[in-house]
């Protein structure tokens, strides 16, 4: 990749237009499909959004995998080369039903390591970018590692579903927090931890959920890793945690398999 400084700029001129439609969608009719049940939606809002992402990346990267949530086809992938990661609006049921609470994200990893994050959250109009050569910035102003909290001083995201069901063991994780949330959107969610407003955030993810969410973690001092400790793998839907590093000690005390 030549200059990584001009691709941010670049990238964050896509996002504040891709802001801009999602915004100007508030005011007209949107089409609404279900896709694996009635919990899961897509709009041709999303559907518009990442294609207008993926003409884009395909105009500078021809050469490049793209690894999107409304275009994927499961098939022979790889990270080889640049692989670029589309969620194009992430927390599609809050765009639909709240008109907030929702993030557009990106990420590009190089022969499977992250180089770029980039989370934005609409509405607030935070976009939170960056990577390991240059640290994490929201829009202009660059972020400091959150503090390094224990579970039992701060509040952990779980997803609804884990905790519902009481996946490897989560209620007890909920119950020695000092509390729980849940926003329905995992970049939002992500923003949080990497804030300090949240010590942790756990549930199912598929790639194009965490992949900004990790570069930015990670390069702030974070831990994201499968529940039980194991590296995440990229190209997997899993389980994630992310979290500080004391918090998520202490959650590998709490959590059993499932
Ligand atoms: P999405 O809105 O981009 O689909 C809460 O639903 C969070 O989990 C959102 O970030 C959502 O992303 C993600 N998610 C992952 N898999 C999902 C699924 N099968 N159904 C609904 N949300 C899913
Ligand atoms: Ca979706
Ligand atoms: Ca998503
Ligand atoms: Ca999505």
């Amino acid at each position: 990749m030549e200059s990584l400084e001009y691709l941010d700029i670049v990238v964050r001129g896509w996002m504040h237009d891709a802001r801009n439609k999602i915004l100007a969608a508030f005011n007209k009719d949107l089409d609404v499909w279900t896709k694996s049940g009635r919990n899961d939606l897509v709009t041709n809002i999303d559907k518009e959004i990442e294609k207008i992402y993926s003409k884009n990346i395909r105009l500078l990267f021809p050469e490049a995998n793209i690894i999107g949530e409304e275009s994927f086809t499961q098939g022979d992938l790889n990270m080889n080369g640049m692989t670029w990661f589309i969620d194009p609006i992430d927390g599609t049921m809050n765009f639909v039903k709240q008109h907030c609470h929702f993030a557009s994200m990106l990420a590009i990893y190089e022969n499977g390591k992250g180089v770029r994050g980039y989370i934005y959250d609409v509405v607030g109009d935070k976009l939170y970018w960056g990577g390991p050569d240059v640290g994490v910035f929201c829009n202009n102003e660059k972020m400091k590692d959150p503090s390094n909290t224990v579970l039992r001083d701060g509040l952990i995201g779980i997803g609804a579903p884990y905790l519902i069901h009481n996946f490897c063991n989560l209620q007890a994780v909920a119950l020695a927090s000092s509390g729980t949330r849940m926003y329905g959107s995992a970049g939002i969610q992500i923003i949080h931890v990497i804030e300090g407003k949240c010590v942790g955030y756990v549930s199912y993810l598929r790639p194009w959920d965490f992949a900004a969410g990790r570069v930015l973690a990670e390069t702030l001092g974070l831990s994201m890793k499968k529940i039980d400790g194991t590296p995440l793998n990229m190209l997997v839907s899993s389980d994630v945690l992310v979290a500080t590093k004391n918090a998520q000690k202490d959650i590998a005390k709490l959590t059993k398999k499932s």
